[in-house]
């Protein structure tokens, strides 16, 4: 019998806000922005959806609705700092652990009962620990399925918990309406309530084929949610099979050594992303984009698995030397990515060799750069980029030419 969490914390965006500053505890708040400005509602607090106000509407309609509401503009690294912390939590209670959007997460924690007692008690733990350690409160649905936990924790909101007992799903559902089913959006909400169909449970009683005619794929799974029905297991996330970077120019250009200093700059972004992810590659590969949106990628394959910097590096240049030997137009873009990697085993052949010591170096670099920020440390080349500055997220823009992701 599989026992399921969906977590899901209220009012995120705010309750973070509210965290930082406890007067605005109990009181109308909406994150978005000014309410003059032409934003909409990103989150608001339970007291201002009293008033009618909810995520997505524009703000100048939050504010006629509730012209006392406090409005704030948010701060996105922060509610990413803060899910992380989120994230962390729930990962101390099982590996088996989903992350869904920002805010919200399954925990598988199937045959925990013996050794941690009843999941009723490890939900209340995981509350108690989100709201010691983030000041926000959570809500959890505990089900035999994603489907019916997500659905209950939605009901328990703000600060809640629900457990549905096995076996009791399809009750559950019954009396509910059906924009509660995560499958039914505005538009089949309203094509079910032209056919007459208001609660799951109407819903649950149509004949399969019905719901097949009328839509399609989602017919079908329309028809086993309304009945409690979802075998889908809780997938934690798959590692990344590839690490890139890349960057595309304000200005085409063919300058060969700033090209190579670009290279150079998103190579180290590469080789920090693989150490940091405890990940070797052997795969690296380059990618130019002409002018003319042309692109080609350019693979070579290493003697040996690495995470030096300088490997990729020199790995690179040389496809791209002879890249541009092949091709001379102006580049709109560069990149270089790392693939076919393997976890960050010691290998033994590399004791005392000169890669060793590139690893020792870029290690220490690591230590420096985690610290002071990507260029506090800039090396030969790249001191030819010189204008770096900081962006929000703690990364660093190239300002001519600009730096994407
Ligand atoms: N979000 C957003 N724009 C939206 C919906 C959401 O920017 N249209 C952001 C702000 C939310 C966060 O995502 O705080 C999480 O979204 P939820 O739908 O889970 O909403 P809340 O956490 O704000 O409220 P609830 O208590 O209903 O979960
Ligand atoms: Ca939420």
């Amino acid at each position: 019998m599989r026992r399921i969490l969906h977590v899901d914390l209220d009012a995120f965006f705010v309750s973070v806000e509210q965290a930082l500053n406890p007067k605005l505890m109990g009181k109308p708040v909406v994150v978005g922005g000014e309410p003059s400005s032409r934003g909409v509602v990103a989150s608001a607090s339970y007291e201002a959806r009293a008033y009618g106000i909810c995520a997505g509407m524009p703000l100048k309609k939050a504010h006629r609705l509730c012209p006392g509401a406090i409005f704030l503009q948010g701060s996105f690294p922060r509610y990413r700092a803060a899910s992380s912390r989120f994230m962390a939590i729930l990962a101390d209670f099982t590996p088996q652990l989903e992350p869904v959007g920002i805010d919200e997460a399954y925990l598988d924690l199937t045959g925990f009962e013996p050794v941690y007692g009843p999941t009723l008690e490890t939900a209340l733990r995981i509350k108690h620990r989100i709201k010691s350690e983030l000041g926000i409160t959570a809500s959890i649905g505990i089900a035999t399925s994603k489907l019916v936990a997500k659905v209950a924790s939605d009901l328990a909101k703000p600060d809640g918990l629900l457990e549905v007992p096995p076996g009791e799903e399809r009750l559950f559902l019954a009396p509910l309406p059906i924009a509660k089913l995560p499958c039914v959006g505005p538009k089949t909400e309203r094509q079910l309530h032209e056919m007459g169909i208001t609660t799951i449970g109407e819903l649950a009683s149509l004949p399969a084929y019905l719901l097949r005619v009328s839509f399609g794929a989602l017919g079908e799974v329309i028809h086993r949610y309304a009945r409690g029905i979802d075998e889908r297991r809780v997938e934690p996330p798959q590692a990344a099979k590839s690490i890139s970077r890349e960057t595309t120019f304000i200005q085409d250009t063919l300058d060969t050594p700033f090209l190579k200093a670009v290279l150079r700059y998103l190579s180290e972004r590469v080789g920090a992303e693989l150490r940091r992810a405890g990940r070797r590659a052997r795969c690296v590969t380059l990618k130019v984009r002409y002018a003319d949106f042309d692109s080609i990628t350019r693979s070579c394959t290493l003697r040996q698995s690495t995470n030096c910097d300088e490997a990729i590096f020199s790995a690179g240049v040389q496809l791209l030397e002879r890249s541009l030997g092949q091709r001379r137009q102006l580049v709109r873009l560069i990149g270089i990515g790392v693939s076919n990697l393997t976890s960050d085993e010691r290998q033994l052949s590399l004791l005392d060799s000169p890669i060793e010591r590139w690893e020792r170096l870029n290690r220490v670099i690591d230590g420096i750069r985690s610290r002071y920020g990507f260029i506090a440390i800039q090396k030969g080349q790249t001191l030819s980029l010189k204008e770096v500055f900081p962006t929000e997220n703690g990364d660093y823009m190239l300002k001519t030419p600009s730096l994407s992701r």
